[in-house]
């Protein structure tokens, strides 16, 4: 049987980097069975092309993912397929969380023939056997044999083959400034960032996130050896192939055991199989300053750190008191000296947020060495505890704001703002953070470092704000690019100098050689 694996995008924006999940169920997939995998994050089509590739492919399953905000593009592809006549499996975070919706047994339509509930691990092969044999369940949950709830262990986790796999989907550099970039050099000309998983849990239990009521708060490790294998293959096709690969720790929270996130970084500097890498770890984490020398050495290169706010208050509404605002410059100086960037994370229209949050938040931010904020607004995902307390005081305004998908749109009344003062707030947090003053003012600061560091930060940059402000055209690239002319002029015309100066500097030397060795 053939099986198309699919994961749709939000339809705005896209993602810099194909998702894990499709790589893994590949690899797990019984033999005799085909699997082709279209992220639309890096391939998009249209509804009719995608049904017109699974007739043509002669697909006999197709498995969808989803996160909560591409769950409406998700049921309309899902249906588009089954309108075909072929069966569709939904799986992943939102059809967890609400199971009937896929199947149609809250009162809608019916979008998905089955679904896997949860981590899918140890059911996909045996959805895939039902489905060739045309006994699909409805629904897949990964369960002991006494019907109690079963997280698989990651130990044995299977072999990703990285080292044949395309990789061509996951260049992280926007199309349109790779041609400049190969002129910076061939080592440039694409940056690939893989996802890797070392663990999966979190038991910290943020009232607005889905992870812990997913994954547990058992935490569970893979072996460090079988990530330390991973990164070789990877870092032996960095080199054969020339470009750049970069890692993307997908964990929730990557030091979640101190211990042993230490262990493993230990681990990956001995083997030397040190790559760029990133991670998502929380601020208390980054007290342990052995713990920042490790990741340092081991290639970490920018840490995501969901900050949420600056305002104790709300943290400790969030359930997320272990934050402690008066640390973060402590945390990002100390990553910053060596030479780690930090992506900080905000939310806005937390209970506590008043008008002029935005400006507040600035304010600290810019008195923080340069990284790269993001901002967004409190979202209500189904089942978490925020969901439901903002249920029970009557505060949601769309109960199932994922039906009808708004970028940047509140789902719930804040506490101390309008819907609309939020919405302003978010706004000015993004302009604030990445117009192109701010742009110019965050390469400067970096001026200690060399030209490359800030070319690469630059682009970065104009990455990160198409997170709010779209940037999916030509038009739309040519438009950030003017209103940044005069941080573009001031880079070339520093690495022109430094060329120069470099070409002067080996002239001298050459000349110096030749007169010692005549
Ligand atoms: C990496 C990541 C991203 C990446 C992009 C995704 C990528 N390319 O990998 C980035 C950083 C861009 C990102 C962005 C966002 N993310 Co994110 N992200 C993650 C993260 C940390 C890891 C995902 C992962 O690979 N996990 C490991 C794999 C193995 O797990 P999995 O995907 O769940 O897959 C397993 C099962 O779910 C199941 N499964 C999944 N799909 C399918 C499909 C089928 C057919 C079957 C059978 C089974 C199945 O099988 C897999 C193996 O067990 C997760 C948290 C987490 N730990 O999962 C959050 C998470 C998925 N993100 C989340 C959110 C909210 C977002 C944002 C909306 C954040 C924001 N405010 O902007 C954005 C949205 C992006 C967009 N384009 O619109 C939430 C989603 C909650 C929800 N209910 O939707 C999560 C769960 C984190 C959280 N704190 O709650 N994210
Ligand atoms: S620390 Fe991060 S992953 Fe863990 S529960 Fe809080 S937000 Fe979720």
């Amino acid at each position: 049987m053939k099986i198309l694996l699919y994961n749709p995008d939000n339809g705005v924006t896209r993602n810099f980097m194909p998702h894990l999940w499709m790589f893994l169920l590949q690899a797990i997939t019984p033999p005799d069975h085909e699997v082709i995998l279209i992220d639309a994050n890096a391939r998009a089509m249209s509804d009719d092309e995608l049904v017109q590739f699974v007739r043509k492919q002669k697909i006999g399953l197709v498995g969808i993912g989803a996160m909560t905000r591409m769950a409406e593009k998700a049921y309309r592809v899902a249906d588009a397929i089954r309108s075909a006549g072929v069966p569709v499996v939904m799986g992943g975070p939102h059809v967890t969380e609400v199971p009937d919706e896929a199947l149609g047994r809250d009162g809608g339509p019916r979008h998905a023939d089955a679904i896997a509930l949860g981590e899918a691990d140890e059911t996909w092969p045996t959805i895939v056997e039902d489905a060739a044999r045309g006994e699909l369940k409805e629904i897949y949950a990964p369960v002991d044999s006494d019907g109690k709830e079963r997280k698989p262990s990651l130990q044995p986790y299977p072999a990703l083959p990285w080292e044949t796999l395309n990789l061509d989907q996951f260049d992280f550099f926007p199309r349109i400034l790779r041609p400049l970039l190969s002129r910076v050099g061939q080592r440039w000309r694409t940056l690939r960032l893989i996802p890797i998983e070392s663990g999966r849990g979190c038991p910290y239990g943020c009232e607005f996130c889905t992870v812990t009521g997913f994954f547990g708060d058992s935490i569970r490790f893979r072996t460090n050896q079988s990530i330390v294998e991973e990164l070789l293959k990877l870092k032996a096709r960095a080199k054969a192939e020339g470009g750049l690969i970069g890692v993307f720790f997908v964990d929730d929270n990557f030091a979640i055991s101190i211990k042993r996130t230490k262990s493993l970084l230990r681990d990956i500097i001995a083997a030397g199989a040190q790559l760029p890498w990133i991670a998502q770890i929380s601020a208390n984490l980054l007290r342990d300053e052995e713990l920042v020398d490790l990741i340092a050495q081991s290639g970490g290169k920018v840490i995501f750190i969901g900050m949420e706010s600056i305002d104790p208050v709300n943290l400790k509404d969030v359930n997320k008191g272990f934050n402690k605002p008066e640390e973060y410059a402590m945390v990002l100086n100390r990553l910053a000296e060596r030479s780690i960037c930090a992506i900080t994370s905000f939310i806005i229209g937390l209970d506590n947020d008043t008008p002029g949050v935005a400006e507040r938040i600035l304010e600290q931010i810019r008195s923080w060495p340069s990284g790269f904020p993001v901002f967004g607004q409190l979202t209500p995902f189904p089942s978490t505890p925020l969901y439901k307390r903002l249920l029970a005081d009557g505060r949601l305004i769309r109960p199932k704001h994922w039906l009808k998908f708004e970028r940047y749109s509140m789902a719930h009344k804040p506490l101390k703002m309008t819907v609309a003062e939020t919405h302003r707030e978010l706004h000015q947090a993004w302009v604030g953070s990445y117009s192109a003053q701010r742009n110019a003012e965050a390469v400067q600061a970096l001026s200690y470092g060399g030209v490359g560091i800030r070319v690469f930060h630059f682009i970065v940059r104009l990455a990160f704000r198409g997170i709010y402000f779209p940037q999916t055209t030509k038009r739309d690239w040519v438009k950030v690019i003017f209103e940044n002319r005069r941080t573009i002029f001031n880079l070339a015309q520093e690495a022109v100098r430094r060329t120069r100066a470099k070409r002067q500097n080996l002239g001298i030397s050459i000349q110096a050689t030749d007169q010692t060795h005549p």
